[in-house]
């Protein structure tokens, strides 16, 4: 029995952990000559566990240890327009492009999937990164195991300052397919993803930002804990303040009620008076 590419699975939904973003290096020297050129970036599509670190060049430490062709087909990368063909369109994987550049600015990153899997393209804005965030106290501060960041005390010695190169900006997203088709279906559940792995494993000494939200290193079960711990407190803050306002609110209805009655009351004196 051949399975469909049209008729769904009722009740099922699969996800898929996926990263985009971009890595970059500084160019060396010799590679600066004759060019206003300063960097070499890898902007790309991959899974979001990590290959066990070290031994790839800095531009693909983070994510694709998974081939995600099983269930990409293609994926495009609008650049800027002085890039020569700035529409690169990516067929096979690694799902990237790599080029060398001066300046950051957007890259539209669109992810088609396999066809039998009858699925609309995704869409992501990709700021591309080349410069490093500025080492603000929140920024330098990690989150810790609590979910609560540690800010650097006062006469403490002042945060290292930025690393060059490498620099790395990359999100991570999950990819739902609900009720997939009876074709992709099967192609997922014969290609599970790589788990992520429960700790960042890069030496502490060459732990380097994600992105702007203070994780290092790599994408890990501890990181998305820390942020699901997070989004818990942030909840719970949120129903405080809900609980506040409505307070407050009563509050103040109960001072209008007391205002309405006391010009009622004015009013009837006053209609008193004038009927005397
Ligand atoms: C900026 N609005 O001014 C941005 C534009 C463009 C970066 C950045 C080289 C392109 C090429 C390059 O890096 N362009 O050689 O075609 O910062």
């Amino acid at each position: 029995m051949s399975m469909s590419a049209q008729k769904r699975v009722r009740g099922v939904t699969v996800f898929r952990p996926i990263i985009y973003g971009n890595s970059c290096v500084l160019l060396t020297e010799e590679e600066r000559v004759g060019t206003d050129h300063t960097h070499r970036w890898t902007v790309g599509v991959r899974s979001a566990a990590s290959q066990p670190y070290p031994n790839q060049h800095p531009n693909q430490q983070i994510g694709g240890a998974d081939d995600l062709s099983y269930m990409i087909k293609k994926v495009t990368f609008k650049l800027y327009e002085t890039y020569k063909n700035p529409l690169r369109s990516v067929e096979q994987p690694p799902f990237e492009v790599t080029e060398t550049g001066w300046g950051e600015f957007d890259i539209i990153i669109k992810v088609f999937f396999a066809p039998e899997s009858n699925e609309k393209p995704l869409t992501f804005n990709h700021h591309l990164k080349l410069h490093p965030w500025p080492v603000d106290p929140i920024l330098y501060s990690q989150p810790t195991s609590t979910g609560e960041a540690v800010l650097a005390e006062e006469g403490q010695p002042p945060p290292p300052p930025p690393v060059l190169s490498p620099v790395h900006s990359w999100q991570y997203e999950e990819v739902v397919f609900t009720e997939p088709t009876e074709a992709f279906y099967a192609t997922l559940l014969e290609h599970k993803p790589t788990p992520l792995p429960r700790t960042n494993r890069h030496p502490k000494l060459l732990t380097h930002p994600l992105s702007a939200g203070g994780n290092i290193g790599e994408f890990s079960q501890e990181m998305e804990a820390e942020e699901g711990r997070r989004l818990d407190k942030a909840k719970e803050k949120t129903l405080e303040q809900i609980e506040e306002l409505r307070k407050q609110l009563v509050e103040y209805e109960v001072e209008l009620q007391g205002m309405k009655k006391e010009v009622d009351e004015i009013q009837r004196e006053q209609a008193a008076a004038a009927a005397a």
